[in-house]
């Protein structure tokens, strides 16, 4: 079964892709009717960029990003069918975002179980090893898919015992992490999916990519966040067929295209 495709919204002027491109609320909105179209299963609307050493913004100023966004979209995505959710580590940002319509708190520092909980809202509880501002200063695991699967599994645990009907984890790509911890935990993704809890995973754009996309057509220059449309979908359908239930990404058309592709059931050879 192909997984769920989240389409990414950043109603933001600093995240490290579609920063600016959607800061104001109409251009939003007009994303996120795109994002469906194009057949996100869920819009992910975020107001607080995450990428590595980013400032944190205040609270206000997300909600005022966050909450007419949704608020905007909840009409559209009833009618295609798909969800809303919220991309914050914030508890009065979450509370206010499915308040407006959001279903899931898309929870990159998986600690808001309780305002889950609280809400009846599902729960993505994410793998970040520091904060935004310092988490690529050298981190150091000495299993990083052991240490990052028993985060998940306990986080798991915890959102059950507060209540927690629908509960996924992510290892946080890029999040306090290596060019090599990312390609471990992405060649080790089945392992966090035997665990049984639904696994989400985000590698849409990210700078690992970049990296190798350099590598790969010998310029070695760095393909930036909007020139690694391929890296992007080949994890993407990498993870789906370790088992991920639902990928994150900025480029929806193309990557569900790839989905269906990659994932179409064998049939017998040409006639
Ligand atoms: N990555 C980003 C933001 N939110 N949420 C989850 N669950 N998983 C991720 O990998 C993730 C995330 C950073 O990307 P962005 O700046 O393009 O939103």
């Amino acid at each position: 079964m192909r997984p769920l495709v989240m389409g990414v919204l950043n109603v933001t002027p600093d995240s490290f892709s579609d920063g600016g491109s959607w800061a104001d609320p109409d251009a939003a909105v007009r994303r996120g009717v795109e994002l469906l179209a194009e057949g996100a299963d869920i819009v992910d609307v975020g107001g607080e960029s995450t990428r590595p050493g980013a400032e944190p913004v205040g609270i206000e100023t997300e909600l005022a990003r966050v909450v007419p966004t949704i608020e905007a979209l909840v009409g559209e995505v009833a009618a295609a069918g798909a969800r809303l959710s919220v991309d914050t580590r914030h508890a009065e940002v979450a509370r206010a975002a499915v308040e407006a319509g959001a279903s899931i708190v898309n929870d990159v520092s998986a600690s808001l179980e309780h305002v889950a909980a609280e809400t009846g809202a599902g729960w993505i509880a994410m793998h970040m090893r520091g904060e935004p501002g310092s988490m690529q200063d050298a981190p150091h695991y000495d299993d990083v898919v052991g240490e990052v699967l028993a985060y998940l599994v306990a986080a798991d645990r915890r959102g059950r015992e507060a209540g927690i009907g629908e509960i996924w984890v992510d290892p946080g790509i890029g999040f306090g992490k290596t060019f090599a911890h990312n390609w471990t935990l992405l060649g080790a993704l089945e392992t966090l999916v035997a665990t049984g809890i639904p696994v989400a995973i985000g590698a849409s754009r990210k700078g690992f990519l970049g990296a190798v996309l350099a590598d790969a057509d010998g310029t070695e220059d760095r393909p930036g966040p909007d020139d690694r449309l391929e890296g992007s979908i080949t994890t993407a359908c990498w993870a789906a067929t370790m088992g991920a239930a639902m990928i994150r990404v900025h480029d929806v058309r193309d990557t569900v295209a790839a989905l269906d592709a990659a994932l179409a059931p064998p049939v017998p050879g040409p006639a």
